[in-house]
């Protein structure tokens, strides 16, 4: 006998809304790694190895024991794609993920034998990203390249590159990531393939506000090019020897993330780089072409905030320098403060040592680079003349070239790249500045001036703005001797007292005779108070109104303004520009 269930009654059944899909949330665990089979072996394991993997054209081979260290691989003579779990991307919205892949391009499916592929001169395999939205459709390519170097004993090369989760990532419907060949002649070969969320990159605000920036992991990470369609790569070697790395940005520009969360209102900074230039056309030959990269902080505003020195390293290596102040515009930020690494023209930029800390207020010294040993570029500026760094002395900084007027010279950026702290003046607070300065015969770069009647005259001027108004102060030879020693420094020594609510701050050598070259170094702007050695030069009675030693001949002392013969009308006497 057989039994039926009693027919249903057929007064309902579904209709709309009676069936709900519920999207689960995923765990924090699923979400750390997004790619599925990155090893791909599955084929000595009896499984298949293309599980997850897509190829868009071609087909998709499993490459049994062919891949890195003797494991399989997959290979393909299209792209080889999988679609990642979207919902990853609603959960760690603002997080980043790393992607690493080894790749191999070879043009014999059997033999798998490796092609080089070199990304700095030509397309090599890269990754990319696409997010699909009701809306939009968006690429992020290439989310990683290749890494500069040599192949690993199996014949591949790394994939790397780092992707922030955009918006259009957090409200896709579907993400599609894929391994591109870029090379129509070549198989691609794939293995360990992978997308890691990184640890979460609220930052701790410690001392060094700049993530990798001696790239000791070997990677890029927290890196990446300006321009779209640009690379960032690792090259060797770095600064750290032949294990270390260094970034190589092709073509344009390099740029990292600064947390704006962690600029300290007002306090200044220290910008510190190294780098290492290449024309495309001739690689292998380190060029000092100038200008070098500037380094810009880039938010809602922008600003230059170091320059090329001029001066090499002992090991070869370019140097950027610069300071800047955490004002307003930069700790305001709602969104990232990116610091960018340009260089224009055909150019690769080989960056290391990148680094941005904060500067002590301590007041004790003033100059910045006053021994001028990493160079005079971004220090000193030419004033009508050239600046240069002077050759056959131990490290001796300014030399003034070319002179068709008597008031050229050079001055030192105490403002515009901030490198004096003037919020240390005060008028109740006296400086120390002092200088070696020496002259020479002009075109010399050895021989001396020397005098013992009617010496030459050399004049530093001190420019301040105080409430929007630029005064000058003019002090000529304020020099111990006035015989001018020939191939000896003079010691220039000048007691200095601020104003109040200094604007704007900038020191100038100038309004010696035209047929001379100046050469400084050594200077130096201290606290009276703490500088015990200068206190033998200063009188111990209270300073004369002219601020300087009774011993000077007060002949000598111009302080506020020269005899305009030697002012050259044309000439802005603020020279702030
Ligand atoms: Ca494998
Ligand atoms: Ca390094
Ligand atoms: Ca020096």
């Amino acid at each position: 006998e057989t039994t039926y269930e009693e027919t249903p009654a057929c007064d309902g059944g579904l209709s709309f809304g009676d069936i709900r899909i519920i999207k689960p949330h995923p765990t924090e665990d699923e979400c750390v790694e997004l790619i599925q089979n990155g090893a791909v072996d599955g084929a000595s394991h009896g499984s298949d190895p293309t599980t997850h993997w897509l190829h868009r054209s071609g087909f998709t081979y499993a490459a049994e024991g062919m891949g890195v260290d003797g494991g399989d691989a997959l290979a393909t003579q299209g792209q080889l794609a999988q679609y990642l779990d979207q919902r990853c991307f609603e959960l760690n919205f603002g997080r980043s993920y790393e992607i690493t892949a080894m790749v191999k391009l070879s043009d014999n499916l059997e033999t798998g034998e490796a092609y080089n592929c070199n990304p700095a001169i030509e397309i090599c395999p890269e990754i990319g990203v696409i997010a699909y939205g009701d809306t939009f459709t968006n690429l992020v390519e290439p989310a990683a390249t290749m890494v500069m170097g040599e192949p690993d004993a199996y014949g591949y090369q790394q994939v790397e590159g780092v992707v922030d989760i955009s918006t259009h990532m957090r409200d896709a419907y579907g993400i599609l990531f894929y391994i591109a060949r870029n090379r129509d002649d070549l198989y691609l070969f794939i293995d360990n393939v992978s997308m890691k969320l990184l640890p979460d990159a609220t930052p701790t605000c410690e001392n060094e506000l700049v993530q990798n920036g001696d790239f000791s992991s070997g990677n890029t990470r927290y890196w990446r090019a300006y321009f779209f369609n640009q690379g960032v790569f690792s090259a060797e070697p770095g600064r750290g020897g032949a294990t270390d790395t260094a970034l190589m940005s092709s073509g344009h520009n390099a740029q990292t993330s600064i947390d704006p969360t962690c600029l300290l209102p007002n306090q200044r900074y220290e910008v510190v780089a190294k780098y290492r230039l290449f024309h495309k056309a001739e690689p292998d030959v380190q060029v000092s072409d100038y200008p070098g990269p500037d380094v810009q902080l880039l938010g809602d505003e922008s600003e230059i905030v170091a320059r090329t020195t001029g001066e090499k390293t002992s090991d070869g290596w370019d140097q950027l320098y610069g300071h800047f102040v955490a004002d307003e515009w930069k700790t305001d930020l709602s969104d990232s403060l990116r610091l960018i690494f340009r260089k224009g023209g055909d150019y690769f930029n080989v960056l290391d040592d990148v680094s941005v800390t904060p500067i002590s207020n301590s007041c004790d010294q003033l100059i910045v680079n006053g021994d001028m040993e990493l160079g005079q570029r971004v220090f000193w500026v030419g004033l009508g003349g050239s600046v240069g760094k002077a050759t056959g002395y131990t490290g001796i900084g300014a030399l003034s070239h070319s002179r068709s007027s008597s008031t050229q010279g050079m001055r030192y950026r105490g403002s515009g790249m901030g490198f004096v702290d003037y919020t240390c003046f005060s008028q109740s607070n006296p400086f120390i500045v002092t200088a070696k300065v020496k002259l020479l015969e002009g075109g010399s770069t050895t021989t001396g001036v020397s005098c013992s009647s009617s010496c030459p005259t050399v004049t530093l001027r001190i420019v301040e703005r105080v409430n929007g108004v630029t005064s000058n102060t003019n002090i000529a030879n304020g020099f111990a001797s006035q015989v001018w020693e020939t191939d000896e420094f003079q010691d220039f020594e000048y007691l200095y007292t601020p104003k109040d609510d200094v604007e704007y701050f900038e020191l100038q050598w100038r309004d010696f005779p035209p047929e001379y070259d100046l050469l400084v170094d050594d200077m130096s702007i201290v606290p009276r108070v703490t500088n015990a050695p200068s206190e033998s030069l200063v009188p111990s009675a209270e300073p004369s109104a002219s601020m300087l030693p009774s011993e000077f001949p007060s002949t000598s002392l111009q302080p506020t303004e020269l005899p305009s013969t030697s002012l050259q009308p044309s000439e802005s006497p603020s020279a702030s520009a």
